[in-house]
């Protein structure tokens, strides 16, 4: 199981791709979700190209690296990242979000190879992730279980109970966040205000760092870095703009979940040049 290392100007030249194919995926299903995907693109183009050790022709082999989605709706940028893997290079994610699709808005592990959870009622994924980390530890299996969760997920009880669970058992789990600040209906700070969230993972225990989710030499230090240290729970606080790139979506909670027109479609192309 290997990943592909990829140099740093490879890796900003594929996040630029992915969020073209978000875009795309969005524009055509004429709804969805661009913000989260967008400012998520770095992070997962590091982590699906360079971090996790895993092989898209044996999607189910054991000794892979698991990656668990815990903010579904982000699913755009799931699916373009593990395509750019080499994932489905059979299968047309521009059908995202149509009847039939296998490429639905929220993912399913029922339709398509490798993807490991159910995602979309949000708050459920770091307790999965937690789970599956220990299981794997209990096996002594050296793969590494990596989970995406949000902000707006940190308002949801069950986060916590993961959280408070991960930490008392040592689960080697880790997890980052997309941490930017907007959710559905606008600022976390407005729509309800989460307080100081790395101190409060760190009083629970987990090992906590926060890094710039657009600085691609950034990400993949402290993935790796993760990646190496299995004494217990950790989680990176990405720093990301919602809307990463196009200069009229970003930090705007507007674009949480809405596609854009073909006008908008236009001059956001324009700017992933
Ligand atoms: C259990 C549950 N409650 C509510 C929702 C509706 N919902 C969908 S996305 C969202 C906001 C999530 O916040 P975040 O992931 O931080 O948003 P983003 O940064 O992607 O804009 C909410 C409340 C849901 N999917 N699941």
């Amino acid at each position: 199981m290997e990943s592909m290392n990829l140099s740093i100007d490879q890796l900003e030249s594929r996040a630029n791709t992915i969020r073209r194919k978000i875009l795309q995926m969005v524009h055509s299903a004429g709804c969805g979700h661009p913000g989260g995907p967008l400012g998520l693109a770095d992070i997962f183009t590091v982590l699906f190209m360079n971090i996790l050790r895993l092989d898209p022709k044996q999607a189910t082999a054991p000794a892979r690296d698991r990656f668990i989605l815990s903010n579904g709706h982000v699913s755009a940028v799931l699916y373009a990242a593990m395509q750019e893997r080499g994932f489905w290079p059979d299968l047309d994610i521009m059908s995202f979000r149509s009847l039939g699709s296998p490429f639905q808005g929220h993912p399913s592990t029922r339709y398509l190879e490798g993807i490991e959870n159910c995602s979309g009622s949000l708050g459920q994924g770091l307790s999965v992730a937690s789970g599956l980390s220990l299981g794997l530890k209990q096996q002594g299996q050296a793969a590494r279980v990596f989970c995406c969760i949000s902000d707006g997920e940190c308002g949801e009880g069950m986060t916590w109970e993961a959280a408070t669970a991960a930490a008392h058992y040592k689960a080697p789990v880790i997890a980052f966040m997309d941490w930017n600040g907007i959710q559905i209906d606008g600022y976390t700070r407005d729509v309800c205000h989460l307080g100081d969230l790395p101190a409060r993972f760190q009083a629970l225990g987990w090992q906590c760092s926060t890094v710039d989710g657009h600085d691609i030499q950034a990400i993949q230090t402290s993935l790796l870095a993760a990646r190496s240290n299995t004494s217990g729970p950790q989680i990176i606080f990405f720093q990301t703009t919602l809307g990463k790139g196009i200069s009229f979506m970003e930090n705007q909670p507007g674009w949480h979940g809405k596609a854009p027109n073909d006008a908008e479609m236009q001059s956001a192309l324009a700017e992933l040049v």
